[in-house]
């Protein structure tokens, strides 16, 4: 297995992800698939990990799957159904239930499987330089990793069937704009800014960040009658964590609270 296909780096409070195939733009293979599940779970059992930072190596976020990683063999019939079983739905659903708010610094070209994969995370900024494409139609697949389910709850069902059917590139400025991502920054800002998020959700209230991602993705599907139901059972957890009896403490005695985050 080639070494260091993602690079993990613990800071206080957080860790940085860091997909490390730079000469093929970070697309995945099996190995990187497993390494990067790997770290996910190792994040995910480090209860001082209260957010993540997930970015890519070199000049490419993600170019989702490494086309020469045997997916393909001429004369041969692949069943793609296998790698997403195996790989990409595992991953994506990983992202959307880790424990603490995930954050991903698209550094550069976010393509198929890749793009998908950051629009997994909670937070998504992006560089200047980076764009986005669905490419899967330009070599006659669909879009996978929840890009039939992303793309159009984040930029409206016209937008998305015709990103999707015509695999157009769209940089980072139209992204923010059209409310692809949270926000574009300078290049040279990019890991600044992604450090001062995580900074932040470093001291926040994790398992109440992880409540109302839960109750964000069920609001996609659910019925009012059923959200308000999840709601307050949500925040019933909510309520019963130390860290709200110390924001309620934090705000009555008028000073900064401190939050245990995951207990
Ligand atoms: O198969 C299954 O398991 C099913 C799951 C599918 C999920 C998917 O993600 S399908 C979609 C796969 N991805 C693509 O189709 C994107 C292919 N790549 C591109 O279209 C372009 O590379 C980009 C638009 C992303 C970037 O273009 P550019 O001009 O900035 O860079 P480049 O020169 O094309 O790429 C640089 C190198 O990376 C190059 O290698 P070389 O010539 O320097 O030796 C290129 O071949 C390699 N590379 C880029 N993407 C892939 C890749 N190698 C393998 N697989 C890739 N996906």
């Amino acid at each position: 297995m080639e070494k260091d296909l993602v690079l993990t780096e613990v800071r206080d409070g957080y860790r940085v992800l860091t997909l490390n195939r730079p000469d093929r733009l970070n697309s995945f293979t099996a190995d990187m698939h497993t390494a990067l599940y790997g770290a996910l779970s190792d994040a995910e059992h480090d209860k001082a990990c209260r957010a993540l930072i997930l970015t890519g190596a070199g000049r490419g976020f993600c170019a989702g799957q490494d086309l020469s990683d045997g997916v393909f063999t001429p004369g041969e019939t692949p069943d793609l159904s296998v790698p997403i079983a195996k790989y990409y739905n595992p991953l994506v659903r990983k992202l959307r239930h880790m424990p603490m708010p995930v954050v991903c610094a698209v550094n550069g070209v976010a393509a198929g499987a890749g793009a998908n994969i950051a629009f997994a995370c909670d937070i998504v900024i992006a560089a200047r330089s980076a764009k986005f494409s669905q490419a899967f139609a330009k070599i006659g697949l669909i879009p996978d990793s929840g890009g039939t389910w992303f793309l159009p709850r984040l930029v409206g069902g016209a937008r998305a069937r015709a990103l999707i059917m015509l695999a157009e590139t769209v940089p980072a400025e139209k992204a923010e704009a059209w409310g692809m991502i949270w926000k574009m920054v300078d290049d040279s800002e990019l890991m600044a800014e992604a450090h001062r998020l995580a900074t932040y959700f470093a001291d926040q209230p994790t398992d109440g960040l992880a409540l109302i991602r839960q109750a964000l993705d069920a609001a996609e599907t659910n019925r009012l009658d059923e959200q308000l139901d999840l709601e307050r059972d949500l925040q019933g957890r909510a309520g019963r964590t130390p860290d709200f009896a110390e924001g309620v403490s934090a705000f009555l005695e008028k000073r900064a609270p401190r939050f245990k985050g995951r207990v």
